[in-house]
This record gives C-alpha cells, sequence and structure tokens, in this order.
C-alpha cells in the first residue's frame, strides 16, 4: 500500500517520464524507431524503471492513468521530431479489454499531429489471449488506421506464432532471453533462426531486444534478422539527452 500512496502522488507531481530507446536496421546502423519506456524519478530513490511498481501500478489500476500520461507525453514529443522513426509505446493488457481503446488512442494520435503510420503499440502475448475476440476487433480496427502492432516479449509465452498471427501483427520483438543464451548455447540460434524464417513467412518484421554485444549483433546479423534494439546501440535516454546518439556513431 505504501508503493500505491507514493505512485499516487508521483502522479500528481508529475515524476512520470517517458525514456526513449532507439531501434536500428541492424545491417546499416540506420535508425529506425523509439520505443518509450516508463522511468519515475522518485525524489529519494533516482530513476526507477517498471521492475519496482509495474505491478503495484497494474494490480491498483493506476496503470491506466500512468499509461495515458505517457501516451501523450510520447506521441506529442514524437509529433515534433519527425526524424525520430517509428514511436513504439508498451500498452497495458487492461486497455485491450476496453471497447473505446482504438478511438481514445485516435483521438490522442489527431490531437497531438503524430501521423498513425508513427506509431506502434507493444502487446503482450497474455493480454492477446485473455479475450481473443473482443482484443482482435480493438486491434483490427486500429491497424485500418495505419497504427501498428507489435508482438513483445516473444518466446516467453506458449503459443505458436501461426496462432498469435490470426492477430493483425506488423512486428515481433524476440524477447532479451533469448538474446542471452545467443552464442552460449547453439540451440538458441537454432530457434531465433527459425522464429525469423516464420515470421518473414507470415509477412512481419523481427526486431531482437536486449542487444549488448557486437558478438551478439553479428550472429543476429548472420540469422537475417533484420531489425534490433539494446544497450549496444542506445539506452533509454530522456528525450533532449540523446539515447540514439551511438546508433548514429556506428
Ligand atoms: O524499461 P524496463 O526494461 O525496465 O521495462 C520493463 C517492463 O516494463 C517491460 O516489460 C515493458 O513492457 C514495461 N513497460 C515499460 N514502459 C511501460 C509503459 O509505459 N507502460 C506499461 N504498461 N508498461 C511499460
Ligand atoms: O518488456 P520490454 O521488452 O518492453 O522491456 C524492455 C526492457 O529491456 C526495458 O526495461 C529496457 O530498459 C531493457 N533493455 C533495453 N535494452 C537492454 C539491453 O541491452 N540489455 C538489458 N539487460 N536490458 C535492456
Ligand atoms: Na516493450
Ligand atoms: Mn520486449
Amino acid at each position: 500500500l505504501a508503493v500505491e500512496a507514493e505512485l499516487r502522488e508521483a502522479i500528481q507531481h508529475d515524476q512520470l517520464e517517458p525514456y526513449l530507446q532507439p531501434i536500428v536496421r541492424l545491417d546499416s546502423g540506420e535508425l529506425v524507431g523509439h520505443e518509450a519506456l516508463l522511468r519515475w524519478n522518485h525524489p529519494q530513490r533516482g530513476v526507477l524503471g517498471p521492475g519496482d511498481f509495474l505491478q503495484v501500478a497494474e494490480d491498483s489500476g493506476l496503470i491506466e492513468t500512468i499509461d495515458w500520461r505517457m501516451f501523450k507525453r510520447s506521441l506529442a514529443q514524437a509529433a515534433t521530431r519527425p526524424d525520430d522513426g517509428y514511436l513504439t509505446i508498451n500498452v497495458a493488457p487492461r486497455h485491450l479489454r476496453r471497447e473505446d481503446f482504438d478511438l481514445r488512442l485516435l483521438e490522442l494520435l489527431s490531437r497531438t499531429g503524430l501521423p498513425p503510420s508513427r506509431l506502434v503499440i507493444e502487446v503482450t502475448e497474455g493480454s492477446l489471449l485473455d479475450d481473443p475476440e473482443r482484443v482482435r476487433a480493438v486491434l483490427g480496427r486500429l491497424q485500418a488506421h495505419g497504427v501498428g502492432i507489435a508482438l513483445d516479449d516473444f518466446g516467453t509465452g506458449y503459443s505458436s506464432l501461426s496462432y498469435l498471427h490470426t492477430f493483425p501483427l506488423r512486428m515481433i520483438k524476440i524477447d532479451r532471453t533469448f538474446l542471452a543464451a545467443l552464442g552460449k548455447q547453439s540451440n538458441c540460434a537454432a530457434v531465433v533462426s527459425a522464429v525469423i524464417a516464420l515470421a518473414r513467412a507470415l509477412d512481419m518484421q523481427v526486431v531482437a531486444e536486449g542487444i549488448e554485444t557486437a558478438e551478439q549483433h553479428r550472429i543476429l546479423l548472420g540469422l537475417g534478422c533484420e531489425f534490433g534494439q539494446g544497450y549496444l546501440f542506445g539506452r533509454p535516454a530522456p528525450v533532449g539527452r540523446d539515447g540514439a546518439t551511438a546508433a548514429r556513431q556506428q
């Protein structure tokens, strides 16, 4: 309860902020987009990531307010930065169960002036499977307006990609736990390679997450992975202090 009360204060005092992490083409290093990641500028404890409070935010329902503030800020920022590529936002599962989620998001897009084609929403497998018919309808309407849908943390769930493809997915993001094992466990490369081949056959883009080393970068290139994100290319950073600098210098 202490964390929940503190979170309410954090919302009131505007201590929550989107950090941006660059997403790049793995062959050229070209910047293609950014992921907005929630950070809490805690007055005593410094900058906190979602690991410290996301569960409480979701259980208490505060995540709805927090997410809409994040969406508003990151969409408005992206609208003023036309060279930043696309923006991905993380969407808590409960939003997708709301019939009016797509309408609210489209309204925010028009209010901020961000073209829908520059927005990608990141959803998890769990949030798709929770209420598949309703979620498919909401995502379908967003896709029809040009918003992209990315499947986040792919590989941590249990569903087959062929079933997940019954949702309108533009992109899958390979979870960073796979990257950690890449180069250490040989079967890991086989799994990633199969995921890339299937995604390609289904006409989806693949983004590898959590690339930290040149070795991982090299292996992914060899496997035909097109896009990536990770500390090697840029850490999540507040707008203004540019997290994409490392990517541009490559
Ligand atoms: O940045 P970090 O690695 O700590 O993020 C951890 C998790 O928090 C990720 O799984 C991500 O999906 C989630 N997350 C990050 N930012 C947001 C946000 O703005 N809203 C929601 N709902 N989840 C977020
Ligand atoms: O759940 P989601 O995939 O959205 O969360 C991404 C998380 O991964 C964020 O919390 C982000 O801060 C973190 N992250 C981004 N790049 C790297 C990286 O190269 N290594 C590690 N360990 N974490 C990363
Ligand atoms: Na994400
Ligand atoms: Mn992810």
